[in-house]
């Protein structure tokens, strides 16, 4: 049985965060393990609270796991303070840890902070440089690259600018471009673009259950430019069967 693991923020609502992660691999038939680095107050409507575990524990925790079990996969998803991100870099590195899927989580979907100031700016030094493959959004890719994002080029170049930051290869996702949703793949050689219709509405956790489809297809052996292929259509068939189960934005049903 293939294992994946999850270092993410949790999220009562199962929507996104480490619950989601879960269900994700679960669905792709990889066993899931996972790591809280915060948890949070939250529905679909919004986030109130996030409250850091103590880095000490954190620690414990990640220790313990990876003393006993080597995970095929693992991502990162909300990480927000920098301390975390040293020790997932350090613990990598000692356990040569393979298939390091970066998410480099920001804010919120509705658009609440996930993340302290200059932890990023930590993220880009010292992770993206470990990772097999990280997938910013276009705002994150803009906030990382300084890159304003309109149209397939500046995608394109966006992702050649992430590139330099050491990643084994990008994915940029979340471009809206001429009524598509356009993801961008780039391994520094080659540019593979995949587009779906945007299907109208709001969904909280997409950008979860994407990187989760992609640690799930590595760990699974597959390749990133194939697992990007799996993981563009899995999100873009659980946004055509979201629900709302409150108030606010729609979950995916994955
Ligand atoms: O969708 C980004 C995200 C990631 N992780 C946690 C979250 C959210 C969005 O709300 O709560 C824990």
């Amino acid at each position: 049985m293939r294992t994946a693991l999850t270092i993410a923020g949790s999220d009562p609502t199962g929507g996104a965060g480490l619950q989601v992660d879960l269900k994700t691999f679960r669905s792709m038939g990889v066993y899931g393990l996972s790591i809280p680095t915060v948890m949070t107050a939250q529905n679909t409507l919004g986030v109130y609270e996030v409250h850091e575990l103590p880095v000490d524990f954190f620690i414990r925790q990640l220790d313990m796991l990876l003393e006993d079990i080597t995970p095929d996969a693992l991502k990162t998803g909300m990480i927000y303070s920098s301390e975390i991100i040293e020790v997932v870099v350090d613990r990598v590195r000692e356990y040569s840890l393979r298939n390091l899927v970066v998410d480099p989580v920001t804010v919120s979907s509705t658009g609440r902070p996930l993340i302290k100031d200059g932890v990023l700016e930590v993220m880009r030094k010292f992770l993206f440089p470990v990772a097999e493959v990280i997938t910013p959004n276009i705002y994150e890719a803009s906030l990382l690259t300084g890159v304003d994002i309109h149209n397939e080029e500046d995608m394109k170049e966006s992702a050649k600018r992430l590139m330099e930051f050491g990643p084994s290869s990008v994915i940029v996702t979340g471009g809206h471009l001429h009524h598509t949703a356009v993801d961008l793949f780039f391994d520094g050689r080659e540019f593979i673009l995949l587009e779906k219709e945007v299907v109208d509405g709001g969904y909280h956790g997409t950008g979860c259950v994407f990187s989760a489809v992609i640690t799930a297809s590595l760990a699974r052996g597959y390749r990133v430019k194939e697992a990007f292929v799996k993981a563009k259509e899995f999100v873009h068939n659980a946004i055509r069967s979201a629900r709302a189960i409150g108030r606010g934005m729609k979950i995916l049903d994955v």
